[in-house]
């Protein structure tokens, strides 16, 4: 308490002493307050995504008015794409220590097709996966650094699971129906997001640093960018994939 004490003298003043004492007591939070979005354009023309034969399944032929569609390369009005997962590959800190999950992350198995189609989890965060068609769906992950799983749902129910690794990405898929597939990426910290239906993401709660940043979508690959961000700023990483 030596060097405590001698802090506290010198600033002499009560704030600094609870401060210093925090940071004493235990292991600072390693958590900032930066932020990097950005847009994921699509530039050429988008290939069409297969029709989906639901003739067997009419319980989930029946949630749809028009024919349901496989969720590949799903292009916004705006000329965005949608479904990219953007995540930091790298950087940050080796003392870094991602905060507790605050709940599960729920994939939900409606109409014959996942919801959403890709998203993040961290390590030791409960993966919730629920059955609402109440139709037999069997879903399987195929990770290769996560033990790989296999779960019959054959009614309304839902199935806890957790990833043990990192690994960007982990394929899911439905022994039942060979259209349904989507996409998890396990990280051992929160900085990810998902470009969603205007083609944005966002990366928050980023400590200073310089990092890099990696787009990846299922069908056009990955794309990295180098950003370096201090106290509490927004910087902007923009990404474009072109049609094959
Ligand atoms: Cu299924």
């Amino acid at each position: 308490m030596g060097k405590l004490g001698s802090v506290a003298a010198v600033a002499g003043g009560i704030g600094l002493v609870a401060l210093a004492l925090a940071g004493w007591t235990r292991q600072p939070a390693v958590q900032g307050g930066a932020s990097v979005t950005g847009k994921v354009k699509f530039t050429g023309k988008a290939p069409a995504n297969p029709v989906i034969d639901m003739t067997e399944e009419p319980k989930c032929k029946a949630k749809y008015t028009a024919p349901a569609r496989e969720q590949i390369v799903e292009v916004n009005p705006n000329g965005t794409l949608a479904d990219v997962f953007v995540y930091v590959k790298s950087g940050l800190p080796a003392s870094y220590k991602a905060p507790a999950p605050t709940g599960p992350v729920t994939l939900d198995q409606d109409g014959c097709r996942y919801h959403p189609h890709v998203f993040g989890i961290l390590v030791g965060q409960t993966l919730a996966i629920k059955n609402s068609d109440g139709i037999l769906h069997n879903i399987k992950a195929k990770g290769t650094k996560n033990r790989p799983f296999n779960i019959s749902q054959p009614t309304t129910m839902t199935s806890e699971r957790t990833f043990t690794a990192s690994e960007v990405m982990v394929p899911l898929e439905c022994n039942v129906h060979g259209w349904m597939h989507a996409w998890v990426g396990v990280l051992p910290h929160p900085f990810f997001g998902v470009s969603g239906t205007d083609g944005s993401y966002a990366i928050r709660g980023l400590p200073p640093g310089t990092y890099t940043i990696e787009a990846w979508h299922e069908k056009y690959g990955t794309q990295t960018a180098t950003v370096t961000v201090t106290g509490s700023e927004t910087k902007t990483g923009d990404f474009s994939f072109a049609a094959k």
